[in-house]
């Protein structure tokens, strides 16, 4: 044995002693971004995620995931998350489009017909496609999880039909499809970090924003916009994911342990999300929201033509996999 090899036995059974395991010299720390508060569903299965991974690695692999969108903006965040400086993160597709032309398809107002198709297109040839699209820019997706449907709040009336939305200082998220998206019926758009909302809101600087109801209400944003209009326009995917760089760190047996404990964090996390969404809509009717449904979805799907027209002639190359999603049953 070498003096060095001696020493870490020593400590190794130093550790032991203290009944702690010891941590090979390969360990990982893994930071983890998330943009939702700790008790949301996505929080609370990636941290199921981390506690998986740590478990089946005997501690090799560990970390923390920081919640409250505390390491920055979705965007940026992406980013960082494509040079190494976040190991993981769990990321709506819609943001991802600005990095992955073929995350931008799902976020093509009404291309999934239900959350039920979402999942069963997404665990199978559109999830494959976009996947391979992500990895190409540095991204290694792990589980896709919920995030319900959006449909558009505001604090000055319901929105029945497109109409309705003419002349609304309307919210988006980062990525120009959005803005084309509330373009095409004549509102406002402003695309704007998910933490300055609220704020923006209150004083007036919009009128609202789109989102599901677990976001509308864990934002509190149903306090300052009680009109929530169900025109569940964008049912947009989640993932959670890894970046290239870190993944490329894990030996063959991690990246398969941290694949399955994504795979299963995105399980739990779509039961968690069908819980969480019953409990926000009870939530924002008890504090006071309109809730109207829309009889009547055609119109608003109608006046997207020219958000798809536009899509297809600036990437002719995704037209494929637009059909894929846009024409199954
Ligand atoms: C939530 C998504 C989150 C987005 C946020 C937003 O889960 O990733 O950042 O909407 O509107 O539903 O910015």
């Amino acid at each position: 044995m070498t003096a060095l090899n001696h020493v870490k036995g020593v400590a190794a059974a130093t550790l032991l002693a203290l009944g702690l395991a010891p941590v090979s010299a390969s360990a990982l720390e893994l930071r983890g971004w998330n943009i939702h508060v700790e008790d949301y569903p996505v929080s609370i299965a990636m941290e199921a995620f981390l506690a998986e991974v740590e478990e089946k690695t005997d501690g090799e692999i560990s970390g923390k995931v920081y919640h409250n969108g505390v390491l920055g903006s979705q965007p940026d965040a992406i980013e960082q998350m494509r040079l190494g400086v976040i190991d993981f993160g769990e990321f709506n597709l819609g943001p991802m489009g600005q990095a992955v032309p073929e995350a931008n398809v799902t976020a093509l107002p009404f291309i999934f017909k239900s959350v039920p198709q979402m999942y069963a297109l997404m665990d199978g040839a559109a999830g494959e496609a976009i996947g391979e699209g992500m990895k190409a820019k540095g991204i290694v997706p792990l589980g896709w999880y919920a995030a319900g449907a959006r449909s558009f709040y505001n604090s000055v009336r319901p929105i029945n039909t497109p109409a309705d939305v003419e002349g609304l200082k309307v919210r988006v998220m980062s990525n120009d499809l959005f803005v084309k998206m509330v373009e095409a019926m004549d509102g406002n758009a402003t695309p704007m970090a998910f933490a300055e909302v609220y704020q923006s809101i209150k004083t007036g600087v919009v009128d609202g924003a789109e989102n599901n109801p677990p976001s509308y209400e864990s934002t509190n944003h149903y306090e300052v916009a009680q009109y929530y209009s169900l025109t569940e326009h964008l049912i947009i995917p989640e993932c959670l994911c890894m970046s290239l760089k870190s993944w490329n760190k894990l030996s063959p047996e991690q990246q398969e342990i941290v694949m399955a404990a994504g795979r299963a964090s995105a399980e739990m996390q779509r039961e968690l999300w069908a819980e969480r969404e019953a409990a926000s809509m009870e939530k924002v009717e008890a504090g006071g929201v309109t809730v109207n449904t829309v009889a009547d979805k055609a119109p608003f799907q109608d006046a997207m033509t020219p958000v798809y027209d536009a899509f297809l002639e600036s990437n002719p190359k995704l037209a494929d996999l637009v059909s894929l999603i846009r024409d199954a049953d």
